[in-house]
This record gives structure tokens, sequence and C-alpha cells, in this order.
């Protein structure tokens, strides 16, 4: 988008005033963002309207998620808008520092990790592909929490991103509809937030709802001074969109989580309803040619007893031909095989808070149990394995499978996992409705606006096409052997780890150095994800050092970042674990110049922009069967890190593009996972035979560390050593892995000194990571589930 730099320092100017009643000159690095932001708003209005037009007539796809992890958005959308170069130079000119002001915004984070994150990929990707889709969420007010480091400890403090309010939504008064309840009804009010594409006029929509109540206040109960009470019903309703639940791969379980689900979906159903009839009139058979709805995971599942509700209830239409739209409207994603992600609520719970969905659901289950009895007569146990209502439990992912046309994982190995295990029942009922959708990245975010070097140095080599078809990538392969390119990537590498040593300075006070190794494991704190493994690795590797000190060994910085679940006991103790092994190791004189510890403290979209560029190496250690995919991994492949990880999730597809011999791979694979788990694996085998990790382990409970008295250490201790009816002995085989795992550090530490070699490795990771782009997953998706297809503005 052109827009004259004059024109937009005019702009600017007057919505200084407007907003804040400031010159220029007075305004705050806040108050810049928010003018310069309104403006960007001004200026893409008419193409937004006209986006919203020209997809009305269309098979639109809408995209509905319990999260969407977005971030920051002004630089994004400067980029996407081709207008960050002109921003820059106006800034530039009026002696603003504009990457103050893009620090100024607070990140919008209304998801928990991956599943959050993807989504928010997904839509930049359906944007800048012309697509008609539409995401729709909740508008919570406070987002994941902000974390902070107490004694080690992970402390959560409210997010509070709306505190001002936010430049890039806009309310849509007259689109809000009623969702009713069991014990009444409230307000859902939508939030509008454009999604620009990058090179298009086309901008999409990202819908997100807010919880009101019917009424604001009870003036009787004010009147007698009651004032608690006299704004109660206010606050029960707002506290639907109060909170986003931070857990992530956990079933949450409670009331009000089925109540924000609930509230969402049925909001958004009413919206899609809605705008269908505003077209196409009350003729519902060409609902599902006109409407696809992909459902990000469970939380969303009860979309299909919601729509049925609303095609039988209040359309009139029959209860078999209602099902049949259903069913050729709706597909699921699958994103874990952790079984206790897997969603189930309580009959007494969900008939209490949404009692004729109950019934629905009801219908729905008995309907599902005739087919068992006729598909399978023989195998009673069968039938009950998959009913839907099951004892006084609701199976949401039995009822997303049934309900729906298409069911997806999000990594090959994934979807083999489902096909051939935790959903076998249904894939012998089903086998035409499972299909893999390899999870990607957008490389707008992810590499031009998070690595700008690299990015020019791309173009410079290839031209820009890549941008928005990243296979073009595979052209830098002829400089694999162009030393002048190798050194250049090494620079680029070498400048961004600087930058981001600059940032942890700033930020937390610590000193590391570029020229170590930056070894980099960011992502949600899980037992599954093994962070564990890698701290253990660090303590071994300093016990060593501690006793020769003059070993031949490349100096490295091991960085972590994570939030752990508020009520995730032993995730919070790992945490406090490496932040007492950083402080231990980076005050000690003996080692400190050759070993760094940092734990980045709040790790959101916007630190992550800074940690992917400055990674030499990707932790993806995983226990191989249990990491869906990752989409980290990807992000830094992008950016020339290169992957130490095991055969697990999308790293599996990553080495077959890449080449094994240009990344790490470690450790058991899943066939050799589940051979020693069914031939009873010890881990007092690996405990009592590898070298150092006695010592380790037990350094958990002699004295060593300490957990300050709360008995987390201990715990730690005991998942690995002891089997108790609810888990067996290191059920992550952190032990069984852990000689693999050192064997592989000791060899990254020494291939690392061969400069040249490892550019090319670099360079080989890079080139080959056009397949995890977004726009290659959502063309699948356009094309083998959705059924929709690009109109350009
Ligand atoms: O598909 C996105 C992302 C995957 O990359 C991760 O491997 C997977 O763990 C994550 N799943 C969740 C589960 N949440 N729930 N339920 O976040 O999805
Ligand atoms: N959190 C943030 C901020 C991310 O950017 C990502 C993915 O890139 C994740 C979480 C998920 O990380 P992983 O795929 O390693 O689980």
């Amino acid at each position: 988008m052109r827009v004259e730099k004059e024109v937009l320092r005019k702009q600017i100017e007057k919505n200084l005033k407007v907003s804040f009643g400031k010159e220029l000159n007075e305004a705050k690095d806040f108050e810049i963002y928010r003018a310069l932001g309104q403006a960007i708003m001004e200026n893409i209005a008419d193409n937004w309207y006209d986006t919203g037009k020209l997809y009305e007539k269309q098979k639109q796809a809408f995209y509905l998620s319990a999260e969407f992890l977005m971030g920051r958005a002004l630089g994004n959308n400067l980029i996407n808008l081709g207008m960050l170069g002109e921003v820059r130079e106006l800034f530039e000119e009026l002696g603003i520092d504009y990457n103050k002001v893009e620090d100024a915004e607070e990140d919008s984070a209304l998801g928990n990790g991956g599943l959050g994150r993807l989504a928010a990929c997904f839509l930049d990707s359906l944007a800048t592909l012309n697509l008609p889709g539409k995401g729709y969420g909740i508008r919570y007010r406070n987002g994941i929490f902000n974390q902070e480091f107490r004694d080690g400890y992970q402390i959560e403090k409210p997010e509070t991103w709306l505190k001002y309010g936010d430049v890039w939504s806009v309310m849509r008064p007259d689109d809000e509809v009623i969702v009713t309840f069991g014990d009444g009804s409230v307000r859902a009010v939508p939030y509008d937030m454009p999604i620009i594409g990058y090179g298009t006029n086309n901008i999409n929509t990202l819908r997100l709802w807010e919880a009101h109540s019917l009424v604001d206040l009870d003036l009787a109960k004010f009147n007698q001074q009651d004032y608690l009470h006299a704004t109660q019903q206010k606050t029960l309703a707002e506290d639907i969109s109060r909170v986003l639940y931070p857990n992530d791969s956990t079933d949450e379980g409670k009331k009000l989580r089925l109540k924000q689900q609930y509230f969402f979906v049925s909001a958004s159903l009413q919206d899609i309803v809605k705008r269908y009839k505003k077209v196409h009139g009350n003729d519902f058979d060409k609902f599902a040619e006109f409407t696809a709805i992909q459902l990000n995971d469970t939380h969303p599942v009860i979309a299909i007893p919601e729509l049925m509700r609303i095609f039988v209830d209040i359309e009139g239409i029959s209860w078999e031909k209602a099902w049949s739209i259903v069913e050729k409207t709706f597909a699921y994603t699958n994103h874990t095989i952790l079984a206790e992600a897997l969603e189930k609520w309580w009959v007494g719970l969900y008939e209490q808070v949404v009692p004729r969905i109950y019934q629905i659901t009801q219908g729905i289950d008995n309907q599902l149990k005739g087919l068992l009895e006729e598909r399978f007569p023989n195998d009673v146990n069968r039938q009950n394995r998959m009913r839907i209502i099951n004892g006084n439990m609701i199976h949401m992912a039995w009822l997303a499978i049934y309900g729906s046309h298409k069911v997806n994982g999000v990594a090959a190995l994934h979807t083999e996992i489902l096909k051939n295990k935790e959903l076998k029942d249904w894939y012998e009922l089903y086998p035409e409705k499972f299909l893999n959708k390899t999870n990607g990245i957008t490389q707008r975010r992810w590499l031009l606006q998070s690595n700008p070097q690299l990015a020019n140095l791309i173009t410079e080599l290839i031209g820009d096409s890549w941008i928005t078809d990243l296979s073009e990538l595979k052209k830098l392969e002829v400089y694999l052997d162009d030393e002048k390119v190798l050194k250049r990537i090494l620079d680029i590498k070498h400048e961004k780890k600087v930058e981001l040593a600059e940032f942890l300075k700033k930020t937390q006070g610590i000193e590391i150095d570029p020229d170590s190794i930056f070894d980099i494991q960011i992502k949600r704190l899980h037992e599954y994800k093994r962070q564990l493994l890698n701290i253990f690795q660090i303590i071994g590797l300093y016990n060593k050092l501690k006793l020769n000190p003059n070993m031949n060994f490349t100096p490295v910085t091991y960085i972590f970042g994570a939030k752990a679940a508020p009520g995730y006991f032993i995730a919070k103790g790992i945490i406090r674990l490496i932040n007492e092994v950083a402080q231990m190791i980076n005050k000690d004189p003996d080692v400190n110049s050759k070993l760094k510890v940092v734990f980045v403290e709040n790790y959101r979209v916007s630190v992550a922009q800074k940690l992917f560029p400055a990674a030499d190496i990707s932790e993806q250690i995983s226990t191989a069967g249990k990491e869906a995919s990752g989409t980290g991994n990807m992000k830094f492949m992008l950016n020339g890190a290169l992957t130490l990880g095991t055969m697990d999730g999308a790293n599996v597809e990553i080495v077959e593009e890449a080449g094994k011999e240009n990344n790490y791979i470690f450790g058991l694979t899943v066939k050799e996972v589940e051979e020693m788990r069914n031939n009873g694996y010890d881990p007092h085998v690996p405990y009592n035979s590898v070298e150092g990790l006695k010592k380790i382990v037990d350094s958990l409970v002699d004295g060593t560390f300490s957990d300050l008295g709360n008995g987390v250490y201990g715990n730690i201790h005991r998942s690995l050593m002891e089997t108790a009816p609810w888990h067996q002995a290191d059920q992550y085989f952190v032990l069984e892995d852990y000689e693999a795992y050192r064997r592989t550090q000791q060899i990254i530490n020494k291939e690392y000194t061969f400069r040249m070699d490892w550019a090319r490795k670099q360079l080989k990771n890079i080139a080959n990571a056009g397949k995890f782009s977004s726009d290659r997953t959502i063309k699948e998706y356009a094309e083998e589930i959705w059924n929709i297809t690009p109109v350009k503005l």
C-alpha cells in the first residue's frame, strides 16, 4: 500500500492530538505507537471493507480456536503492507527511534504455545494467499500470565494487554448476539482485528468475542447501597472472557472453561449462519458448499451439537438433514496424543451448563450407537469404547471425529500414530476421513521480520519470491560451496547473537559471549519435552569441567525459555532447578568463561523473534512419540540453527528435507520406546552404568541443590526412579536417552569449530526449509479439506 510520508505524518499528528492531546514533540513512544496504529487502521479501512464484501459470495473457511497467539502487530502489519521502509525513514527525519516505538506494543498473547501460535501463522497465510478465511475466538481480557522469577521459582502475574484498549480491534456492536446457558444468557460482543496479507490488498478478519451482561447494574440493590451485589451479574458474565486458561497439553475440566467454549462457539456459529442467510436465504442445502469450519483441537467441538441446535430448533430443519450438513461442514485437527490432554466432560456438569446441547449430544451418541452395532455387531467392547457418552463422561474427540468429514494430525509421524494407535478404532471405521497436514510457520514474521539481515542476504542471492513461496529457498543450494556466502551466513548469525546478548544484558543483567555456541531450548515446560534431560547434561558437563578445567571445550551458552502451567508442580520444580544450576555455574570462576546458563524470563512471541535468529543449536529433545509436531523446530531451521533432536514430530520431516548428516539426531525411536516400555524399562540400569549419571540424579536429593523445602526435587527424583500406580519410573526415558544425548552434545562441541562445514550445514537447512511454510500447509487445507479457492481484491 502506498501512503505518502507527508500524509502519514499528518495522520499521526492528528491522531496524537485527538487521542492524547499532544504534539509530536511531547508524545511518548507508546502514544506514537498508538497514533501510527490508528493511521494504519484508517488507511486499510477501504480494503478491509471490500475484502469482506468480496468474500461474502465465496465459500469461506472459518477457523474456530480457543487460542490465537498473535504477538505484536505493528511491525508485521507494516511489513505486509510494504510500509516499513517509509515509516522508518519518516521517523528518522522526525528524530523518533522506530525500534522503541515497536517495543511499546504489548504482545497479544491469547494462547499458550504451539497450538495458538499455529493459528496465528495460519491467519497470516490465509490472507497472503487471498483465501476467504476467518478466525473466530475469545477476546480474553488477560492473556497468558506474565512470568517472573522469585528465588528461581516461577511467579505468575496477570497479563493486561487491554489496560488501555487496543488499537488493532474494532468493536462491531451491530453483530452482537446472545448466548444462552442453563443458568442464563450473556451478550457476545465481537471485536474484529484486520489480518493483513503480504503483498496483496486482501485484508482478512480475526473476530474475537467479549462477554457482557444483559444488565449492567441492579439499580434497586445499588440504591440499597448493596454495591457488591449491584454489579454481581455483570461480573459473572464478564468472567467468561476474563482469562485464558494457562494450561498447555492438559485438559482443564472446569465449569468456566466449558462456558468459555460454548460462549465463543455459539456466538461464532450464530454469526456464520446469519451471514449465510444474508446471501442464500433459508436454503440450507448449500450450507456446506459455502461453509467450511475447522475445529482447532477439541476446545471448539461443542460446535457440532450447537450447529445441530441452530438447524433443528431454530431453522426447523429435520435431524437427518441437519446431520448430513453438519458432517460435511466440520473438520477436526488433533494436536496431541497425550492422554491427559484429550478433553472429556463430566455429564452432570455439561448438562447443567448447556442442557439443550446435552440432549442433542445424547441424540448424536444414540445415532452413533446404532451405527456401531451395525458395523461391529460382534464387538461389544469396541462399541463401548467408541461411544461419545461413556459412563458419566462425554468424550469430545469422539464427537469431533464422528461429526467431521476430515480428521488430521499435524505431522506425518503424528498422523501415523493416530491411525495405528490412539484413534485406531476410528481409523478402521472411517479410513477416508484421516489425513496428515504437517504444520508450518509464516516466513513473513519468522524470517523477514525477525531476521532482516538473513532475509536481505537471501533476497540478494535468489530474489524475493521466497517471501510468498518458500520452496524458492532451494535455489540457495548453488551456494553450498561458495565460501563468501558461507562466511556471510556466519557473520549474520554472529550479529544476531550480539543483538540477543545486548537484549539479555539490558533485560536480565546477564552477560553472555556471542562467540560461544548458543544452544537454545524454548517451548512450554513439560516433562515430555525433557528440559530435565538438557539440564542434566549441563550438570554433567559442569562436574566434568570442574575436575578437568583444561579439557578441550568450545564455550557454550545454554539458553532456556518456558512457562509452566501454574498448577504443574514438577514443571515448576524444573524451572527452579535450571535457575539454580544457572546461578551456580554463572558465578563459578572455574567454569564461567566456558559455560553459561540463562533462563529468559517471560518467554513470549516478541522475545521468540529475538531468540530463533540467534541460535546455533535448536533443542528438540522430546521423548519420541510425544511431540505431535513442534513448530519452534521449524523457526530455528529457517534461521540457520541445526537441530539437536529425537526422531519425533516434525523433526523427522526436517531431517528428511535437510539431511540427517546436517543435523544431530539421537536417542530412542518411537518403536524403541514402545519396546522398552513393553519389556519393562528400568531406569536403574542407566543410572548405575552410565558414567556420571548417578551423581547428577542424586544431586536432586543429596543436598547439592535445594528446592527451598517444598519437596519438589524429591518429586522429580521419585518420578524418575520409582514406579507408582499412576506412572512408570522415568516414563519419559530421560535416563535412558542421557548418554546418547551427552555424546551428541560432545560431537557438536567439536564440529562447531569447523566453521565452514558448520555454515554449509546451516545453509543446507535454510535451503530446505521450504516445506515448513504455513503457506504450504494452508494450501493443503484449502484444497483437500475446505475446498476454498483464492479470490483477490
Ligand atoms: O499443532 C501445533 C502444536 C504442535 O506443534 C505441538 O507439537 C503440540 O504439542 C501442540 N499441542 C497443544 C495441545 N494443546 N492442547 N490440547 O498445544 O500443538
Ligand atoms: N511459544 C511461542 C512463543 C512460539 O513461538 C512457539 C513456536 O514456535 C511455541 C510456543 C511452540 O514451541 P514448540 O513447537 O517448540 O513446542
